[in-house]
């Protein structure tokens, strides 16, 4: 099954994506997710003008050999930009690879492990009101895990609090907004936020919140405690997390489970957090992680720890990337969640898909493959734009963590 073509196809509708797209001499293609929010155009170049080249005439079934091929052969290891493009080249041979034998990916992974892959929404609002009343919509359609996310009284701008009703996007067209950040702020309203959606909607909801990398370990550690009244499914990304071993002090302090890993980008920027069970679910995922065959060397490791995974989900990655990111889910045993940020209408049209959502669960469909493509006509229609991420600052004008 030789490998004869692959191209990159950049385009923006509703945001960029950047897909890998390979095909064999027998005509099948598959596609792999290769979208870096705010570095986009890096990640398509390392692609087209140094790994495109060495991947045409390879045989598409040698997955593991031609991940090592990249990852070895570079010289140069690890980093978001080099394995994200691994990533696109694994996960295209893992679609090619079960479009070849007519089955759905999850059954070349092991098969199903359960009847659906959890999944959480993203309520959010400037005030706690906004996002209580966005928890009871969210409730309604039968959300059984939901992420809270408020402003902070007192600051114009708070991550994940989207501009629309339904949709929470990241990243804005131009050069990186700026927002600012206001510790003691956040740690008095968050606790508060999570007291009043237990006493409107009860026990029976997961309810998670992304700290997104803003405090110390010892603000960490406070908030954890703060929270443990409400029995949080997690609190995510609460430091950051290159620094593993300050995770040590978080854990001495509070039993609120911890979530971390959605900007790692190799199994050895978890090996300890895994290793000393400093964390509980394992955010890493195929698009930002080496693809599916590093996916799950990270999720054997975290298996013999009682460490879940937690797949990141934002919009920021494709619908290529949650396609496989639920075949993986469904098959590996050590599931815990899947972030669910749902796409605009644009992206959904471009990239047209067999996975869906019911009563709280998602499942990847039974086509073969991952089961998603690309219209290629249409991706046309929505040119690359540049946009970026924010930037934080303190009151003060400190560059803080976004
Ligand atoms: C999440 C993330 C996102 C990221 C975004 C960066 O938990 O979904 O933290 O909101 O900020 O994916 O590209
Ligand atoms: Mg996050």
């Amino acid at each position: 099954m030789k490998i004869t073509d692959a191209k990159v196809i950049v385009c923006g509708p509703g945001r960029n994506f950047v897909t890998l797209k390979v095909t064999t001499e027998e005509g099948l293609y598959g596609l792999g997710d290769a979208t870096l929010n705010g570095r986009e155009l890096s990640v398509a170049s390392y692609l087209k003008d140094h790994l495109i080249p060495c991947l045409i005439g390879r045989d598409a079934r040698n997955i593991e050999d031609t991940w090592q091929y990249f990852y070895k052969g570079a010289y140069w290891r690890r980093g978001p930009v080099t394995m994200t493009a691994i990533a696109a080249i694994d996960t295209a041979l893992w679609d090619i690879l079960g479009k070849s034998v007519n089955r759905p990916l999850y059954q070349l992974l092991g098969g199903a492990s359960r009847e659906g892959v959890l999944c959480y929404g993203h309520a959010s609002g400037e005030t706690a009101e906004e996002t209580l009343a966005a928890l009871g919509d969210y409730l309604k359609q039968g959300y059984k895990a939901v992420r809270l996310q408020s402003g902070v009284p007192g600051l114009p701008k708070t991550y994940g609090v989207g501009r629309g009703k339904d949709h929470y996007e990241p990243a804005e067209k131009g050069l990186p907004p700026e927002a600012t950040w206001n510790t003691e702020a956040y740690l008095r309203s968050a606790p508060e936020l999570f007291k009043k959606a237990r006493e409107k909607y009860g026990w029976d909801v997961h309810l998670l919140h992304d700290v997104h990398h803003r405090l110390t370990p010892i603000e960490a550690a406070r908030l954890g405690k703060d929270l443990e009244p409400y029995r949080l499914f997690w609190m995510e990304d609460p430091v950051p997390a290159e620094l593993q071993e300050g995770f040590r002090l978080i854990r001495r302090h509070t039993t609120t489970p911890i979530a971390v890993g959605e900007v790692f980008n190799t199994i050895f920027d978890c090996q300890q957090l895994i290793q000393e069970q400093l964390i509980d679910y394992i955010r890493s995922t195929v698009v930002h992680a080496g693809g599916i065959t590093h996916l799950r060397k990270i999720a054997s490791l975290a298996e013999m720890y009682h460490v879940r995974t937690g797949c990141h989900g934002a919009t920021d990655l494709s619908p290529v990337a949650m396609g496989a990111a639920l075949h993986f889910g469904l098959s590996v045993h050590n599931f815990g969640i899947q972030e669910y940020m749902r796409h605009s209408k644009e992206t959904e049209k471009v990239f047209p898909h067999a996975y869906s959502f019911k009563d709280g669960y998602l499942h990847p469909g039974e086509k073969p493959g991952l089961g998603v493509d690309l219209d290629e006509a249409l991706a046309a229609k929505y040119p690359y734009e540049r946009a970026y991420l924010p930037v934080n600052r303190k009151l003060d004008g400190t560059l803080h963590s976004w």
